[in-house]
């Protein structure tokens, strides 16, 4: 249950202008709830990213999550690899997201391998990887930087090593995307948000999260050099994909 503090209730009130989003202190302060409510699937995107984890972590390699928000894939990776020594390295380059990361992690006082990094994921260095992830990440690089980035996980994760990559998707098709639109929005009313939330956060998110099509995905894993390349989860727009080195 969420607290009424912890709702997102940032676009509910009418903005004159609506400015690029970014995620600050507010975003961070609700952050769970609006990504909950915001992305179907979410929680089982992050509970079968656990059990990959279980499957696929490697005794003495590192893992990372790449644009980690609040550390909800990297503590489940934590949770699923179980006993194997590794260090999850957790990389976010919003300052907000990752102080309330770090305050989290330091109130639940459990033993953790989750270390949190401030930084830009184009300049963290992989290496020795077998778990990497990447949840609705790629969609706020800039496009010329995406080939770059997939490319250095590449060369940095270990061979049998495995990258999850979460998306919102563009549809090749005009009309599938006008349904898989609609079918969103209607996700979001049923989630509680009004037709003004939904309308003024698309208005912000509108140069920022660039999405791109399944194709354009798997043309760019295969072309860095992921042999395996699947979709094991989606639900309307919203995609993940595993790519094994
Ligand atoms: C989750 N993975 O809960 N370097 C580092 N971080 C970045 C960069 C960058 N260049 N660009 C954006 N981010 C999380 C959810 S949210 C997805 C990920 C969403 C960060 C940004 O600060 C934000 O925290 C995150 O990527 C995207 O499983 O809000 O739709």
């Amino acid at each position: 249950m969420t607290d009424d503090a912890d709702k997102d209730r940032l676009y509910a009130g009418y903005r004159e202008e609506v400015a690029d989003f970014v995620f600050d202190e507010q975003v961070a302060e609700v952050f769970p709830d609006m990504i909950r409510r915001s992305v179907p699937g979410y929680a089982t995107i992050i509970n079968m990213i656990g059990t990959l984890a279980a499957r696929c972590v490697t005794q003495d390699s590192l893992c990372y999550d790449l644009g980690c928000s609040l550390g909800a894939a990297a503590m489940a990776i934590d949770r699923g690899k179980g006993e194997k020594s590794c260090r999850i390295v957790a990389v976010d380059n919003s300052p907000a997201m990752v102080k309330r990361a770090r305050q989290y992690q330091l109130m639940k006082g459990e033993p953790s391998s989750v270390e949190f990094v401030c930084g830009d994921v184009l300049d963290i260095g992989i290496v020795s990887a077998s778990m990497v992830v990447l949840n609705f990440t790629l969609q706020f690089i800039p496009l010329e930087k995406r080939n770059q980035l997939l490319a250095a996980i590449y060369q940095g994760m270990l061979p049998g090593g495995i990258l999850v990559l979460s998306e919102k998707i563009a549809l090749p098709s005009e009309s599938v995307q006008q349904l898989f639109t609609e079918m969103h929005h209607s996700f979001k009313m049923a989630q509680g948000y009004s037709e003004l939330e939904i309308s003024q956060k698309r208005t912000a998110l509108e140069k920022v999260l660039l999405p791109e099509t399944l194709e354009t995905h798997r043309a760019r894993l295969k072309s860095v050099g992921f042999k395996t390349v699947e979709v094991w989860f989606q639900c309307f727009n919203f995609v993940s994909l595993l790519a094994v080195k």
